[in-house]
Parts: C-alpha cells; sequence; structure tokens
C-alpha cells in the first residue's frame, strides 16, 4: 500500500475517500465507493471517531473492496476497528492528544490483531487542528490554533523523527474550515515526508488551495455523504484539482474505466490537453 501510494505521489497529489461504516449500511458504502473509484479517487479510507461495530467495519471493508476494487486504508478511532478486509491501516498515533489512550493505548491493544492479520502499517502522525469537530473532542486533542505554525511544525516535525511516514493535518470531518494554507505550507516546508489534509475541505477551490499549499493527499468524506450522483459530485471536484487528478477523472469518466489501481503515468498529455 506504501509503495502504491508512494509510486502514485510521483505523478502529483492524491485524493482519498473517506467512508464511515456507521453512517450507512455496507451496501450503500460499497456503493459509493465504487463511484469514487469512477470518479478518479485513489484509495477509501475506513473509520470515524466514534466506536464501531467490528463487524459491520468487517463487511463495509469486504464488500468496498469487492465492488469498487479500490485499496482500503483503515482509518481507525480505536482499537476495535481493525478488519482483515482491509490492505492496510494508518498506524497513527493523535500526537496533540492530552489522552494516553489515542497517543499509544489503543495501539497496543490493536497491535496483536495487526500482527495476527498481517496488516501492513503505515505509520503516521495525525493531528488536529481547530475547529477540530468530533475528533477534536472525543480525542481530547490540545487543538492547535489556526495562526500557530511553529507549533504545527514542531508536531509534525516530532512525528518524522519518530520515523512516521505520513503527517495528517486534519480541521475535524465536516469542519466549517479546513486548515488553512498557511499552516499547510508552514509544515509542508519544515518536513520531508507526504503532508495529508482533511477536514472541511468542501468546494474544490478550498481543496485546489490546500494542493497549491503543498498538500500531498487530500481526504474527503463529508462531500459524498448522502449525495444522490457520487460519481458526478465527486468528478466535477477532482476535475479542478490538478492535472495528475484531472487524467484521473478524464479515465475513468471519459472513458469508462474504471479499472484499478490506477497508472496516471500511462496518461499521455495529449489526453490531459484534450480536456484542459
Ligand atoms: C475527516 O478529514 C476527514 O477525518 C474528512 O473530512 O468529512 O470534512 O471531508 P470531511
Amino acid at each position: 500500500m506504501e509503495e502504491y501510494l508512494n509510486r502514485h505521489l510521483r505523478h502529483g497529489p492524491l485524493h482519498l475517500t473517506l467512508i464511515d461504516p456507521d453512517r450507512q449500511d455496507p451496501k450503500e458504502a460499497a456503493l459509493m465507493a465504487k463511484a469514487a473509484a469512477d470518479a478518479g479517487s485513489h484509495a477509501i479510507m475506513v473509520g470515524g471517531s466514534t466506536p464501531e461495530r467490528a463487524r459491520i467495519v468487517d463487511k463495509t471493508c469486504k464488500l468496498i473492496k469487492k465492488e469498487s476494487g479500490l485499496p482500503v486504508i483503515l482509518f481507525p478511532g480505536g482499537a476495535s476497528q481493525v478488519s482483515t478486509h482491509a490492505d492496510a491501516i494508518w498506524w497513527m498515533s493523535l500526537l496533540n492528544s492530552r489522552s494516553r489512550d489515542f497517543l499509544v493505548g489503543e495501539q497496543v491493544k490493536g497491535a496483536p490483531t495487526v500482527k495476527k492479520l498481517d496488516l501492513e502499517t503505515l505509520p503516521m502522525g495525525y493531528l488536529v487542528v481547530e475547529p477540530g469537530g468530533t475528533v477534536g473532542r472525543v480525542g481530547q486533542v490540545d487543538l492547535i490554533k489556526r495562526d500557530d505554525e511553529a507549533t504545527a511544525i514542531a508536531y509534525a516535525l516530532t512525528a518524522q523523527y519518530f520515523g512516521m511516514r505520513f503527517v495528517y493535518l486534519e480541521a475535524g470531518s465536516g469542519a466549517d474550515r479546513p486548515v488553512p494554507p498557511k499552516l499547510i505550507r508552514a509544515v509542508k516546508g519544515a518536513i520531508d515526508i507526504p503532508l495529508i489534509v482533511g477536514g472541511g475541505l468542501k468546494t474544490a477551490a478550498q481543496a485546489h488551495e490546500a494542493i497549491e499549499a503543498g498538500a500531498d493527499i487530500i481526504v474527503t468524506g463529508t462531500l459524498v455523504e448522502g449525495v444522490t450522483d457520487v460519481r458526478k459530485t465527486l468528478g466535477d471536484y477532482l476535475f479542478q484539482l490538478s492535472e495528475s487528478l484531472r487524467r484521473e477523472v478524464r479515465r475513468t469518466l471519459v472513458e469508462g474505466d474504471p479499472e484499478t489501481p490506477r497508472r496516471p503515468e500511462q496518461a499521455d498529455d495529449e489526453d490531459a490537453e484534450a480536456h484542459a
């Protein structure tokens, strides 16, 4: 999985779709994932900040993989959310939490299961920025202030020096304000590992700003929740973000080629120009 992400990152930013298994039944989740795959999303993240029942997580992952063909990365809110049907798990520590549970406790509980299932771990430092939403509250977070670049950089460097291979700046799912581009730029300038940004990226303009500021991977969840035509909504959104994502959309929506995993390196310049 990490190899898949890094290979795609060489061609431009990635988009991941977050699906919370608690918000719909597994069949509906699978249809959303299929539409996200058609629209050009690179992988599906499954998880949420409230403790889902393990069976629902498992069934959701299984159907998503079967229906969409996209890789599934677990985004666990706790140790119970581990599934044998996922390709990998964000092995994350909520670094600005005040709770030992979210720093290391849940991870200690879940590690033996991860070993047993032979799940690939993607070590990630998870940092919650104002407003923070549910994850800020549930995760007992000392929120990073939106204008406090020094603190954000210090946390991001801490993640990198610990050997974590991704940093995630999270404003909270459904946030009314996403992570400010200035904060993204500051963090990106300080670290050498891929930067994930999510929370409140409701418009393509906001996501574009995040990418321009240095986000390597953007995550959206709320954008496709309760939407009737996920394929079109997400396709239109991704088409506006970057040339490499435009190529993904072109391959899927225009060519009708939902085959995965995606290979943006195979899309030639002519394709991109034709739809610029
Ligand atoms: C939450 O960053 C993700 O962890 C997605 O946020 O639901 O606001 O897109 P949204």
